[in-house]
């Protein structure tokens, strides 16, 4: 490795390791990461397997590639035999973010599976030069900001594989750039991501503003983000289109180079719909082939053998239905289609539950799915439950055998080995390398749950970690932590499902608490990372209210010592990988019956954190695992949520105007402490939507959450009861890896 980095600093930049600057030798070392994931051998096999998605976060890229490519450590040495450090190089990296969250954090974490278990899949996605906005902290208020992250060399790699992909009035021309996705000691896959070469960086304004009807210049600016402002819908329309039409032509193509006949697609082709965004493939699949001259019967039978689909909610705004007036315009290539497919699944069922085409005219696009797809799987247990249960009972009804559970999962190559390196380095001398292919020999940690010097080599990995944080947090915002304190962290999308604002009122809780002179037995740290939709309102209004806090709370003598909330700025996985390492108490709180999944709780769980958690989601699924002793939960049960939304008796205004507690927290927003810091309108909103019509259902839980954290934090007091519960979670973080997922995709789903 030293030689061919001292070539390279020779040959691009006339320069060696002793010499080059930190940007020069992360350019060296990404291209010559590069050059070994060339020479990698491609996973083989009858079946391909197509992930195809919006959205693909796969965070920075060299030291995960090197981890895989098993290069890790002598990268290291070398760089510090010239007085480099890696950490250093990784900093230069910027994080392509082509994912809004969960989701796209999924996507990413599968195709390392996929990949390290030798399967041959490919993901395929869009290659937004923007991706997600950044947000600015300014003012206690979220400001957006563009995030380009393609520089002039990168790990994009040109293909040369061109499609053009036809719209209404007029057609594209789509560009195939490739990202290696090497295994952990396996082979090598690629993500593909499409790109016009029409797209101009130039249109962009001021913050993220851009002519939104330009489509040959803004269709790969910017991932669109989790909420719909109306101007954009159009756009992630066209967008979507884009993207399932060139992986229907590139599927097609590479279906043909490896010789086999398009009248056998489904033996030869698996297309995972990552959600509903890219559901057009199965109309375009449709129509390609009919172009081709297949009939119609059986390129619905054909496609419809080929494609499965992955639910990740069940929050009915998030159901994506596009007015045909939409599909009209962009796309009317795929409308006489999708009326056929509306015609037939009207034969097989009348209700209109199940309808492809509602009485507005709109298109369901989940309902394509179910109907035209062979597998339908939610993320979690309780989540495929609630979908066979409540949500899409109506099809389950139908076709119960589509119908099956993948619990999500997160790879331990970046989640373990890479972002906590010193717990990592620990567990192989306590139970040896195995638990890096298999997770589930975690287990073998349990042996040690009662020993001391264990426990507190545990203890000593996690502080060391906390000091980490505190000086990246220092160093990068300006904040100094008190490591001492016990690190409460709740980092996610912000949304009022996942009840940020419950977590807000604990805020309020413990600076009154200390106010009237109970002060804690130990500091307190509570850190927020989170992301607003720049259109969702109420999002960005508990951001204000969360730094407002935080200024609060910062400036008053009195309750500084003892609490502290800090909000983390642009929270990404970059940050996830510095956060999660260090943190104590793991917030999973969000209404119980609307978090599909989480995979956050997981990851926090594999680097001994403990949970606070509603029964939600991959929550249950933990503390089945872990047992009652090792988690600590609250909160009505997603059965009694979902029987006081059916029967609507819920009300807010009831919980306030009965509960002096309660009231009491939800007025000092609105306090003249807080208005004075805060921006009026903002508090008031929120204050207003908490009390009239809290629509997760804050005030329901609140108490009991204030009561098991408090429990929770006396508990933490017990070193050496606390480690234990710690490593009681890493041993059992094993049935998490991604690759058990992905192992379960492939045994029930893919058969690849
Ligand atoms: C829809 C229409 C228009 C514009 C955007 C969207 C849109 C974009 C992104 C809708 C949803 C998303 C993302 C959803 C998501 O991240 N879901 C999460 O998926 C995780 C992986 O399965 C789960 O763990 C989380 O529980 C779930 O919230």
């Amino acid at each position: 490795m030293e030689q061919a980095l001292q070539r390279i600093l020779k040959e691009r930049f006339e320069t060696n390791l002793e010499k080059a600057t930190s940007q020069q030798v992360y350019l060296a070392l990404m291209l010559y990461t590069k050059e070994q994931m060339a020479h990698l051998p491609r996973t083989q096999g009858e079946r391909k397997l197509y992930y195809v998605s919006a959205e693909f976060l796969m965070g920075k890229l060299l030291s995960n590639n090197l981890i895989n490519l098993g290069l890790f450590d002598e990268a290291r040495q070398v760089l510090e035999r010239y007085g480099h450090s890696l950490t250093a190089i990784e900093e230069v990296e910027l994080e392509p973010s082509l994912g809004n969250g969960g989701l796209g954090r999924l996507a990413a974490c599968f195709l390392d599976s996929i990949a390290t278990l030798n399967l041959c899949g490919d993901g395929a996605g869009l290659n937004y030069h923007d991706g997600l906005f950044y947000q600015k902290l300014e003012n206690n208020k979220q400001r957006e900001e563009k995030n380009p992250w393609i520089t002039p060399e990168s790990w994009l790699t040109p293909t040369g594989v061109e499609f053009q992909v036809p719209f209404g009035g007029f057609s594209l021309k789509s560009v195939m750039y490739d990202v290696a996705v090497p295994g952990y000691n396996g082979q090598c896959n690629q993500l593909h991501l499409f790109d016009v070469d029409t797209v101009d960086e130039s249109i962009i304004g001021e913050g993220i503003s851009f002519d939104k009807e330009d489509i040959a210049h803004n269709l790969t600016l910017f991932l669109y983000p989790d909420d719909s402002d109306e101007a954009g819908r159009l756009l992630r329309v066209y967008q979507q289109y884009f993207l399932v039409s060139s992986t229907a032509q590139l599927i097609l193509k590479e279906t043909v180079e490896r010789g086999y006949d398009l009248k056998d697609l489904h033996k030869h082709v698996v297309v995972q719909i990552n959600d509903t965004h890219p559901t057009m493939i199965i109309p375009e699949l449709i129509r390609l082939l009919t172009r081709q001259g297949m009939d119609m019967d059986q390129a619905i039978r054909e496609v419809s053998l080929t494609c499965a689909y992955t639910n990740h909610t069940i929050l009915a705004e998030a159901l994506e239905k596009w007015p045909m007036d939409f599909l009209r315009k962009a796309v009317p290539q795929l409308v006489p289609i999708i009326e056929e497919l509306d015609r037939r699944a009207k034969v097989v069922s009348d209700d209109p539950r199940v309808a492809i085409l509602d009485d507005q005219d709109r298109v369901h696009m989940a309902h394509i799915d179910i109907h035209y797809g062979y597998s339908v799987n939610g993320v979690a247990a309780l989540h495929t439950q609630i979908l066979k249960d409540s949500e899409l009972r109506p099809f389950y009804e139908l076709y119960p055998e589509k119908f099956n559970n993948k619990t999500n999962g997160i790879t331990f190559r970046r989640w373990l080995l890479h972002c906590n390196q010193p717990l990592a380095a620990y567990l192989e001398s306590l139970i040896g390398p195995g638990f890096q292919q298999d997770g589930a020999e975690l287990e073998k940690l349990l042996a040690y749950h009662k020993d001391e010097t264990v426990l507190r080599q545990l203890g000593q990995i996690k502080q060391q970690n906390k000091v980490e944080l505190a000086r990246f947090l220092k160093e990068s915002q300006g904040v100094e932590l008190d490591p001492n304190s016990v690190f409460d962290i709740q980092v996610k999308r912000l949304h009022e499902y996942k009840r940020q604002q419950m977590n807000a009122l604990y805020a309020i809780y413990k600076y009154l608490e200390i106010k009237k002179g109970n002060l804690p037995a130990r500091p307190i740290t509570m850190i927020f990372g989170a992301k607003a939709a720049p259109a969702y309102t109420i999002a960005k209004d508990i951001i204000h209210l969360i730094l407002c806090l935080s200024q609060l709370i910062d400036s008053d003598p009195q309750v500084r010592p003892y609490l502290r909330v800090v909000m983390v700025e642009n929270y990404n996985v970059t940050k996830a990988e510095k956060l999660i390492p260090a943190c104590d108490i793991s917030e999973q709180i969000s209404l119980a019956s609307k978090e599909a999944s989480g995979t956050g709780n997981m990851k926090f769980m594999l680097n001994g954190a403990v949970t606070l958690g509603t029964r939600d989601g991959a929550n249950v699924e933990i503390a089945q695992l872990v047992g009652e002793e090792n988690i600590y939960s609250f909160g009505k049960s997603s059965q009694e949520v979902i029987d006081l939304y059916d029967k609507q008796a819920y009300s807010s205004a009831a919980l306030y105007d009965g509960d002096e507690d309660i009231a009491r927290l939800v007025d000092f927003i609105v306090d003249k402490k807080m208005l004075r810091i805060g921006d009026v309108e903002c508090l008031c909103r929120l204050y207003k939507e908490l009390v009239s019509k809290d629509c997760f259902m804050t005030l329901l839980d609140v108490k009991e959450y204030i009561t098991v954290k408090e429990k929770m934090l006396a508990d933490y007091e017990d070193e050496l009861a606390w480690a234990e519960k710690s490593l009681v979670n890493i041993a059992k973080a094993g049935f998490f890896s991604s690759d058990r997922t992905i192992a379960e995709y492939n045994q029930d789903i893919w058969h690849l």
